[in-house]
C-alpha cells in the first residue's frame, strides 16, 4: 500500500521544528515507518540548492530565479526520495512543501501563481501531500521567535508586510481546501497546539 504523504507549513518562527517531534512521535505510537525530511533541500542536490537560497548575501536573487531553485531543488527530492519511499509504503513527513512556494513567492514575492501552477504539474504531476498543517501565527510573533535565535537568513530578513502576504496565502489555500489542510492557531501554548495537532492527525487516519 502507498504511504500517506503530511506536509507542514507556516511563516518563519511558527513552531514547524517542534511539531514536527509531536508528529514523529504520532508515527512511532502507530509503528508507522516514515522518513522526516525538509524543502528547499532534503538530498545533497537539494542541500546545497537550499544553501543558495538562504544565503542572505544573495541580494541580488531574481524572484523567479528563486522560484525556480524551489522546483529544482524538489524535482531532485521527489525523484530520489519521495515518491520511492511512498512506493514501498512509507509515509513521508515533510518540511514545507508546494504550499510554501504559492505562499512565500507567489504571495510574498507577487510571482504568477498560474506559472507556479505549470512548474507544480510540471514537476509534480498529479501527487499531492495527502494532509498539510498550517501553524498559523501573527508574523511578528513569529519573528520575535526567529530573532531570539539569532542571525536572521535571507527570508527571515524580509520586511514585516511581505510575512503578512505568506500568511495570507496560507489562510487562503487552507480555506479553499479544507479536506487536505488544518489550519492551527500557533500562538497558542505548545501543550495546546499538539492537541488540536494530535487530534487532526487522528481524524486523518480515521482514529477520530
Ligand atoms: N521557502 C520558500 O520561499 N518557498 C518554498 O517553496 C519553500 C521554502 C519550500 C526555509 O525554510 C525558507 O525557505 C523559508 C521559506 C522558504 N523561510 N525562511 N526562513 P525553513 O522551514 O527552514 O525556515 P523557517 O521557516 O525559518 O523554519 P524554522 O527556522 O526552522 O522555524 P520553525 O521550525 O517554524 O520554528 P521552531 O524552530 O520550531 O520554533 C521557533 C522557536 O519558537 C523555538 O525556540 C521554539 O521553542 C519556540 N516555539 C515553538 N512553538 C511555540 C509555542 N507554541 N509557544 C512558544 N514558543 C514556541
Amino acid at each position: 500500500m502507498k504511504g500517506k504523504f503530511i506536509s507542514v507549513e507556516g511563516t518563519e518562527g511558527v513552531g514547524k521544528t517542534t511539531n514536527i517531534q509531536c508528529i514523529e512521535e504520532w508515527l512511532e505510537a502507530r509503528g508507522i515507518a516514515y522518513i522526516a525530511t525538509r524543502e528547499p533541500g532534503g538530498t545533497a542536490l537539494g542541500e546545497k540548492i537550499r544553501a543558495l537560497l538562504l544565503d542572505k548575501d544573495n541580494t541580488a536573487m531574481a524572484a523567479t530565479a528563486e522560484l525556480l531553485l524551489m522546483f529544482a531543488a524538489r524535482a531532485q527530492h521527489l525523484e530520489e526520495k519521495i515518491i520511492p519511499a511512498l512506493a514501498a509504503g512509507t509515509w513521508v513527513l515533510c518540511d514545507r512543501f508546494t504550499d510554501a512556494t504559492y505562499a512565500y513567492q507567489g504571495f510574498g514575492r507577487g510571482l504568477n501563481r498560474e506559472h507556479i501552477t505549470q512548474l507544480e504539474k510540471l514537476v509534480q504531476g498529479d501527487l499531492h501531500p495527502d494532509f498539510t498543517l498550517i501553524l498559523d501565527i501573527d508574523p511578528e510573533l513569529g519573528m520575535s521567535r526567529v530573532r531570539a535565535r539569532g542571525e536572521l537568513d535571507r527570508f527571515e530578513s524580509e520586511a514585516m508586510e511581505f510575512f503578512d502576504r505568506v500568511r495570507t496565502g496560507y489562510r487562503e489555500r487552507a480555506a479553499e481546501n479544507p479536506a487536505r489542510y488544518c489550519l492551527v492557531d500557533a500562538s497558542d501554548p505548545l501543550a495546546v497546539v499538539q492537541e488540536h495537532i494530535v487530534a487532526a492527525l487522528n481524524i486523518f487516519a480515521g482514529e477520530g
